[in-house]
């Protein structure tokens, strides 16, 4: 019997899932209490739950759903290419038609000479892959010395050993030794949090130039490279002042340190540009990219590395690969997935019309009295919850207790919205229309007005 084609009721599906089901950066005995809401079926941004109700989707799945649920091209291509050739690996002097085809669009697409594709499954591995690219570049420009990565506190790139190594969530280094060996960090450009008395703009030079000062701690010949998010995703949607990136630029430059965008949410639209380094202005060496390359419909992540980084690198034999580099399905399905974006002019409306119009409303918010700071860059977006603007203060209470009330409240309000520490963010679907904007903002409204008078309730706000 397929157990997916008459699923028992909701109860049910929570007792099977609190049983036997572990979910990521989850507390097991926390969730079983209530139970997890089990999501069925989605179409364009709306997702439906077992019990019917219809959610609005403010992230996307998890910032990956970029054109939006539903698409039966994509489920089309997936199901012609597991007839014609499910699998096919690209390691013995072997490749598959998708894998070629894919990497050669995604040439075409990244700025410059970004042009040579290496294949994981998502971010993370990709990730891992691109600490494996960097010392082996070095190490064949006989400098092996050079295996030092920075990287920024509160950046966030994924959660193998290598990716959770190089990001700077603190609880995920306290859990399993990490980082790795060789890995460094900078504060991030976080103004709202950290920017004190300074301008917006004294103080992104201030962070930039850390960068400067940790290579020169470091020693300029042990450093390889720096990494980070063109506009920090999972940290909160950390949108840097517009000195920043400028600086960091002149920086690696003058050191001939490797740059790696990490594009995993940045990329394919997300920042209003097919590449977020294009919107904040920077010439990576590498980038990652994952989420919105198959818009989350096939598992699929990848290193793009400049024409210098690979023509070192085929100097030798690369030990480093995955059963499901270059997978033909997920190629097949990222392929159909970048000409949906590209053939219906997906980006193109996002910077034109609808970011424009979301920007409008969303900065707005700061009228609100639980808003200090708003922020947004294309489609990702964020507001700090403060209990007193005028100073940027923090709540008398520990970190992310006023985000998880206001998470709670957009939940009931059926809205997804997600609260990192004390701040809300979205990343909807790039498909979201006017019409579903504002929807989505007048639920956000709603559940922030409901968040405010519970902490006035409990005694945290005036
Ligand atoms: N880099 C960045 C910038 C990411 O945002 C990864 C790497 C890792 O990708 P994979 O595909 O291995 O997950 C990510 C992933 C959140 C959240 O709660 C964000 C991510 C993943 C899970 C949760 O915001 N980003």
């Amino acid at each position: 019997m397929n157990v997916l084609a008459n699923y028992p009721p909701t109860a049910e599906l929570q007792a099977i899932d609190s049983a036997h089901h572990l979910h990521p950066f989850s507390h097991a005995n926390d969730l079983a209490k209530r139970g997890p809401r089990v999501i069925t079926s989605a179409k364009g941004v709306w997702l439906k739950d077992s019990d019917g109700n219809e959610i609005i989707d403010g992230m996307a799945g998890l910032w990956c759903v970029n054109i939006g649920y539903g698409r039966d091209e994509l489920a089309d291509a997936a199901s012609r290419q597991m007839r014609e050739l499910p699998f096919y690996n690209t390691f013995f002097k072997t490749t598959t038609v998708p894998a070629l085809m894919l990497a050669r669009k995604l040439a075409e697409l990244a700025p410059g000479p970004l042009n040579h594709v290496f294949f994981a499954n998502g971010g993370s591995d990709a990730n891992d892959t691109n600490i494996r690219i960097v010392r082996t570049y070095w190490a064949e420009k006989g400098q092996p010395e050079r295996s030092v990565i920075i990287s920024r506190w509160n950046g966030y790139h994924g959660s193998t050993i290598g990716g959770a190594s190089l990001g700077g969530m603190k609880a995920m280094h306290g859990q399993g030794g990490l980082p790795i060996p060789d890995i460094a960090f900078i504060d991030q450009p976080n103004w709202w949090a950290e920017g004190g008395d300074m301008t917006p703009e004294e103080f992104g030079l201030e962070r930039a130039r850390q960068l400067e000062a940790k290579i020169k701690e470091i020693g300029p010949d042990r450093v390889g490279a720096f990494i980070a998010e063109p506009i920090q995703g999972a940290g909160g949607v950390i949108v840097p002042p517009d000195s920043y990136w400028p600086e960091i630029q002149r920086i690696v430059k003058k050191y001939g340190i490797l740059l790696i965008a990490d594009e995993v949410i940045c990329g394919f639209g997300r920042t209003a540009n097919w590449f977020g380094s294009q919107t904040v202005g920077i010439e990576p060496d590498i980038m990652t990219i994952a989420k919105g390359l198959s818009s989350g419909y096939a598992p699929i992540g990848a290193s793009i590395v400049t024409d210098e980084v690979s023509e070192v690198l085929s100097n030798t034999e690369f030990n480093h690969g995955y059963t499901y580099s270059g997978h033909p399905v997920s190629c097949a399905v990222a392929l159909e997935n970048l000409r949906i974006l590209e053939e219906e002019g997906i980006v193109d409306r996002v910077r034109s019309e609808t970011a424009p119009y979301l920007k409008q409303q969303w900065e707005a918010l700061v009228d609100h009295p639980l808003i200090g700071e708003a922020k947004i860059a294309g489609m990702m977006a964020s507001v700090a919850l403060t209990p007193n603007k005028a100073t940027r203060a923090k709540f008398d209470a520990p970190a992310g207790t006023a985000g998880f009330i206001c998470r709670d409240r957009c939940f009931a309000n059926n809205v997804i919205m997600r609260s990192v520490g004390d701040r809300m963010i979205i990343s909807p679907p790039l498909t979201i229309t006017k019409d579903e904007i504002d929807i989505l903002l007048s639920r956000a409204r709603k559940s922030m007005d409901e968040a405010h008078a519970q902490l006035k309730a409990d005694g945290l706000m005036a």
